[in-house]
């Protein structure tokens, strides 16, 4: 027994957790709980960030890399709210994260207490955040934390894994009692749950009938570190592996089973096979809208005839969007495993001498066929491919790179292979802007010593590149490149592809005399204490690779990308339907 203050017992609870670092920003709702850090801080770090959104996205590029989750925390009120975005990001893609935000006293509660939000409910951040964790609680004194915490850390990393939130009231910080802190080994649960083995064994039969299976590899694939189980099934049964927009990095890309990914921007070899594959194994992927092409049938599937096996952890997900022949809930390591084990019994030949590994090795040749040609660019000039070509090309194997939405993001899906899980950090479901940098700095505290690149345009680089000052401030050596093409230039090509030449609206960074405007993203990177660079042409880039990593700091790589369409983008494989007013329909 010790006498705690909740601050305390939190600083203790997260130390027992192994948690190395807690981030966010302080302000006078966490001034207890921080104290409680700073009288800890050789065991726990606690890292400032310059926008709570960014703590969030830190946190979650941190457990991509590493699979263990941080926790983060805010100050009450706009320190709260700024949080969501991270927090809606790290919800969609099922990522855990444990978020501490601060609340005015519970005995101010209805006074309207510095930024309490008050009108419809007291203290009413709680009903903001519901809709994007798995589970929040608004503690009201402090010994509901020993019963709260271990709770959090449970639910946050098992089951389908997910955001949690403790609404935590500046008195509970402060208040102190006496209390037996909670081991958090007595409060785990066993996370590889697996599906009855009457079910599995239907599914064994029905994958080893099929002329071409296929496994769809989605997030909870690579999340439940399935990736060797998932390479020894396909190569067990002969069948290509083609992955959703969240599912990229689950197998090596260059994997001969390996065939890209599928939905609305994927690769012509993913949409093929995936469209005309007569049982799909779908692994911990939710068929999203743009991995099926929002659902338009022979596009990226078919199904019905297509006969599909879906597993995932969590029911919800089962059948959700397509009819399932046998539908799987479990832990996708220990089912595949058990597939395993019933494929292998059935002794199947290997899968390098059929005709239809040979149809898969051409759809992929005419795909990487296409990507390379996409890639050439003139000289003189850079096209947003090209200098992830020049990346690839430049990074290590098992180097990690960070995407954030866009043209940049999309490209990298297509045009620039992974080789594993955890060297591949994006936001698959919300594909939120300003993600790439601040989960850059988390991935390179996961994984020091190996090389980060944030691949980022300059829409989504000036929503949070104000982390800079962070990556500086800790001398996190993250490189950023930044694809800057004076545009929101994917959602202009998009006006333009629908809506039609003079549907662009919006989308280009003009002055009022029509003259493209950008900051100097080398110049704002060295005003950081960053090492700065601009590229204008293909050539420049690896030199400029070479001197920003060699930099040993933060550095900054502006790369004056080709905007002209459609150089500016890769070809488009699928479909989207975005509704489309019927004076515009001619023209889409
Ligand atoms: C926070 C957020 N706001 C809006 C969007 C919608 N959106 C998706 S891509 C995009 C444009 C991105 O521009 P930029 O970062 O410059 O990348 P580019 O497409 O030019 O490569 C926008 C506005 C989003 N994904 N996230
Ligand atoms: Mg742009």
């Amino acid at each position: 027994m010790a006498n705690l203050s909740g601050g305390q017992i939190i600083a203790d609870y997260l130390i027992r957790e192994k948690v190395p670092y807690f981030v966010g920003i302080p302000g006078h709702g966490v001034l207890a709980l921080l104290d409680a850090f700073r009288q800890r801080q050789k065991e726990i770090k606690v890292l400032g960030v310059r926008h709570e959104q960014s703590a969030v996205h830190l946190a979650d590029g941190y457990y991509r890399v590493t699979g263990k989750p941080l926790a983060c925390f805010s100050s009450v009120g706009p320190g709260a709210i700024n949080t969501l975005v991270g927090i809606g990001t790290s919800f969609m893609d099922s990522i855990p994260v444990v978020l501490f935000t601060a609340n005015c006293p519970t005995y101010m509660n209805e006074r309207g207490a510095m930024q309490e939000i008050e009108r419809n409910h007291w203290a009413d951040f709680p009903d903001m955040i519901r809709p994007v964790v798995k589970r929040t609680w608004n503690v009201t004194s402090v010994e509901q934390l020993c019963r709260v915490l271990p709770t959090a850390f449970r639910l946050a990393t098992s089951g389908r894994p997910g955001p949690v939130h403790i609404d935590l009231p500046m008195d509970v910080q402060a208040q102190m009692m006496d209390v037996q802190v909670p081991e958090p080994a007595g409060h785990k649960a066993a996370e590889q749950v697996s599906p009855d083995s009457a079910d599995t064994q239907k599914a064994a039969e029905l994958l080893l009938s099929a002329k071409r299976p296929l496994i769809l590899a989605g997030g909870g694939a690579i999340y439940s570190g399935s990736t060797p189980e998932l390479i020894e099934l396909a190569e067990v049964v002969g069948a290509p592996v083609v992955t959703s927009f969240g599912g990229k990095s689950a197998v090596p890309e260059d994997h001969p089973l390996a065939s890209y990914f599928c939905g609305f921007m994927g690769s012509s070899c993913g949409n093929q096979l995936t469209q005309t594959a007569d049982v799909i194994l779908a692994i911990g992927c939710r068929f999203s809208e743009w991995t099926c092409s929002s659902y338009k049938p022979g596009i990226t599937f078919n199904i019905p005839p297509t006969k599909v096996i879906q597993v995932d952890i969590d029911p919800r997900e089962i059948a959700k969007n397509y009819p399932v022949e046998v539908g799987l809930v479990g832990h996708a390591k220990p089912t595949l495993r058990q597939l395993i084990d019933l494929a292998r019994k059935a002794g199947r030949g290997d899968y390098r001498d059929s005709e239809y590994f040979r149809e898969i090795r051409r759809l992929k040749t005419e795909w990487e066929n296409t990507i390379a040609g996409w890639q050439k660019c003139e000289p003189g000039t850079i096209t947003t491919a090209a200098f992830l070509k020049e990346l690839r090309g430049f990074l290590d194997r098992d180097a990690i790179v960070t995407g954030d939405a866009g043209h940049n993001q999309a490209q990298l899906y297509q045009a620039f292979p992974i080789y594993g899980p955890g060297t591949f950090v994006s936001s698959g479901a919300f594909s939120t802007m300003g993600y790439a940098v601040p989960s850059a700095i988390g991935a390179q505290l996961g994984a020091p010593g190996r090389q980060v690149a944030a691949v980022v345009g300059d829409g989504g680089f000036l929503m949070t590149c104000q982390e800079l000052a962070t990556a500086v401030q800790y001398d996190i050596p993250i490189v950023v490149c930044i694809s800057n093409n004076f545009a929101w230039c994917s959602i202009r090509d998009m006006q333009r592809a629908w809506y039609g030449e003079d549907g662009m609206f919006l989308t280009e960074f003009v002055d009022n005399s029509g003259k493209l405007v950008s900051p100097d993203f080398k110049l704002l990177g060295e005003s950081f204490g960053c090492h700065g660079e601009r590229v204008t042409s293909v050539e420049q880039m690896r030199p400029a690779l070479e001197r920003a990593y060699g930099s040993g700091k933060p550095a900054v790589i502006e790369i004056l990308t080709d905007r002209t369409y459609p150089r500016s983008e890769l070809p488009v494989t699928g479909w989207a339907d975005y509704p489309t007013p019927d004076y515009l329909r001619e023209k889409s």
